[in-house]
């Protein structure tokens, strides 16, 4: 065949592991970003794009990197995304055959595992979708609400209430930004580190309503550098909720697992795979 058909090559476990080094390479070399990593921002981006996802209608999820466009690009939630975007891009542009939403998926499976997370088995298969796949505004969660919007909103992804808990522990990483939220700073005193410090402070810490020009967010007590947004407040007020909250803060290894096994779940929503296997990838560290 002539013209411009794509090639059509399959592409192995070591081929993804190239894409993966890449990836973990330049988070290494751009670390004058944020608190010293691109990793946080490349999380919440996979995070997005996944979330999106629909079990009644099986629309959103991270097939399609519709986040490419607007309007999806310029909903609220996704506010600073592009950083994360355009780190991306080179890598792109080095391995044009991968996939956008493979590619930000890629990335946030990486970012977890440099950060010294726990290994995320990953399969590629999603497929780029134009624009009028976009996702309406409003499918990811709002900051200023509580426990029966956490509900609303991951019940629909189809997630159970240990689940919701196991993923907000991702907040264990970054931070907000007044420019893109509206919030301000990070939850953790390691924000580049993935542990599970998140649910030790939401539980140990005194936390008070932050006195500013803000939007309602907490601070703690002790240092008054660390928040909480309402939704993160609300893991401890309510019950079922709290009682996951106490289990991951006592136990690192239980919220690795169970955290690798909902992210997992979360990055694969609505994605029609046609491979069964997933892998493992090494670490830049575990390649020395
Ligand atoms: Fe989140 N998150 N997130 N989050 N999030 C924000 C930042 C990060 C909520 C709100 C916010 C998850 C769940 C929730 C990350 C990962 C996950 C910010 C600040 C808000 C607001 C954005 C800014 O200003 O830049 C709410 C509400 C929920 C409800 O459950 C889940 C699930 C994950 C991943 C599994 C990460 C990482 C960040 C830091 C981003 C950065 O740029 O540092």
């Amino acid at each position: 065949a002539s013209g411009s058909a794509p090639t059509l090559v399959n592409h192995n476990k070591a081929d993804y592991q190239k894409v993966y080094n890449a990836i973990a390479a330049r988070l290494e070399e751009k670390d004058d970003y944020d608190d010293g990593s691109y990793g946080p921002v490349l999380v919440r981006l996979a995070w997005h794009a996944s979330g999106t996802y629909d079990k009644e209608t099986g629309t959103g999820g991270s097939n399609g990197a519709t986040m490419r466009f607007a309007p999806e690009s310029d909903h609220g939630a996704n506010a600073g995304l592009k950083h994360a975007r355009d780190f991306l891009e080179p890598i792109k542009q080095q391995f044009p055959w991968i996939s956008y939403s493979d590619l930000w998926i890629l990335g946030g499976v990486c970012a977890i595992q440099e950060m010294l997370g726990p290994k995320i088995p990953y399969r590629p298969g999603r497929a780029d979708r134009d624009m009028s796949a976009c996702t309406p505004d409003g499918r990811l969660p709002d900051a200023s609400k509580t426990q029966d919007h956490l509900r609303d909103i991951f019940y629909r992804m189809g997630f159970n209430d240990q689940e919701i808990v196991a993923l907000a522990g991702a907040h264990a990483l970054g931070r907000c930004h007044t420019d893109r939220s509206g919030y301000d700073g990070p939850w953790t005193f390691s924000p580049t580190v993935l542990t599970n410090d998140y649910y030790k402070l939401l539980l140990n810490e005194k936390w008070q309503w932050r006195k500013w020009d803000g939007p309602k967010q907490l601070e703690d007590k002790t240092t008054k550098s660390l928040m909480m947004l309402p939704a993160d407040y609300a893991l401890i007020q309510d019950k079922t909720f709290k009682e996951w909250v106490v289990k991951y803060a006592n136990d690192n290894d239980l919220f690795f697992r169970d955290f690798a096994n909902v992210i997992v779940k979360l990055f694969e929503l609505g994605v029609p795979f046609k491979q069964t296997e997933r892998w493992e990838f090494k670490t830049l560290n575990e390649q020395e």
